[in-house]
């Protein structure tokens, strides 16, 4: 008999010691054959797979090996002249996503004079509504994910005088659940992911009072599992990027204590591929750049001396977010 708890079990020949280099030979060879079949499937990503590869290449302090000049080109030419907005790859649509994304990518460059910044600010306040939320694009989808991006985007621009900043915080208290939790939209059901969202709304923007900081931490930390791993909600398996939205979130919280950080360091090591390099979401599956930048910042938070200390709020090195002098409000330290 066992619990209906789903999980995964770590095998004994798992990976237990970091493999920086395999991670740096990945990444560093991820995209370098335009015509690679898995390369071609993510084009309508690129602006972020270009960000999760740059930022963990950062904080292993490797991003000599990226093509600097290449990546900035690239990303003056996703700019749309007409709207401000920054799209994922040349020919496609701005989103908020992708502007957000652009935007991180040229703040660790410092290189924000390879786009129009006025462009990008007008386009991000164009798509907040009357009720303070955000549109994603021009297509209308409201969710407290654009809400972050639009929060985030404009304080590394310091221009958050751009958008109404209380009406953008009285839209994410208004998702805020029983649980202390938070959802896409009022009403929406908790989920690690958008309360990573919303909590670092309130960190930007310096509301961090306005939470029920110890529901949502106890919430935060039973996600995680007997593998060590946490799931984004219950009944779900566990997922190595949810290291990074549950841990970042307790991160702000002051409580990451509140994990176990042994059993949680030895199921993020278990994600790695041996073989290829880079990580996977869960052990034994194929390894992306998305998972390996968070497979590498949740070690980061966990203290791991081998990577460079990373901000929970902005998933970006702590030293960029020092260089300009913005202070994400972190909680006192709880119980
Ligand atoms: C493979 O299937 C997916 C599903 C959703 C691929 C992408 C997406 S997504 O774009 O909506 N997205 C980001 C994401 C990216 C990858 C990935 O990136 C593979 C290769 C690359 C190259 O750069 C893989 C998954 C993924 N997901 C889905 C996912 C994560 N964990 C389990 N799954 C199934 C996340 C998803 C949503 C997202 C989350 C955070 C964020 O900052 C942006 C988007
Ligand atoms: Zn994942």
């Amino acid at each position: 008999m066992s619990f209906n708890t789903k999980d995964v079990v770590l095998s004994e020949d798992r990976p237990k010691s970091l493999l920086l280099e395999k991670h740096s030979d990945y990444l560093a060879g991820y995209g370098l054959n335009k015509d690679d079949f898995e390369y071609c499937m993510t084009e309508y990503l690129r602006m972020s797979g270009v960000y999760w590869a740059l930022t963990a290449m950062e904080i292993m302090n490797q991003s000599s090996r990226m093509p600097k000049d290449e990546i900035i080109e690239f990303i003056t030419s996703c700019q749309d002249n007409e709207s401000g907005g920054i799209s994922a790859s040349n020919g496609h649509d701005p989103h908020m996503l992708y502007t957000l994304s652009a935007v991180q990518v040229l703040t660790m460059y410092d290189r924000l004079d390879a786009i129009d910044v006025e462009g990008v600010v007008k386009y991000i306040s164009s798509l907040q509504q009357e009720d303070g939320s955000f549109f994603g694009d021009k297509w209308g989808e409201v969710d407290t994910r654009f809400t972050f991006c639009a929060v985030n985007a404009l304080s590394l621009l310091q221009r958050l005088d751009a958008i109404d900043v209380n009406e953008a915080v009285e839209f994410v208290l208004g998702c805020m659940n029983f649980d202390g939790g938070f959802g896409s939209k009022p009403g929406s059901e908790s989920h690690a992911g958008l309360i990573y969202c919303c909590v670092g709304t309130l960190s930007i923007c310096k509301r961090m009072d306005a939470l029920q900081a110890d529901e949502l931490a106890w919430w935060l930390c039973e996600r995680q599992l007997p593998s060590g791993g946490l799931n984004g909600r219950p009944e779900k398996l566990p997922d190595l990027c949810y290291s990074w939205w549950v841990m970042s979130s307790l991160s702000m919280l002051n409580r990451i204590h509140w994990v176990d950080k042994m059993d949680l360091q030895e199921f993020i090591l278990a994600c790695q591929d041996a073989e290829t390099g880079g990580f996977s979401d869960r052990p034994g599956n194929i390894a992306d750049p998305f998972h390996t930048l968070f497979g590498l910042a949740g070690l980061s938070l966990l203290g791991n001396p081998s990577i460079k200390k990373i901000n929970p709020v902005y998933c970006m090195p702590q030293e960029t977010i020092d260089r300009l002098r913005l202070e994400p409000q972190i909680l006192p330290i709880g119980i």
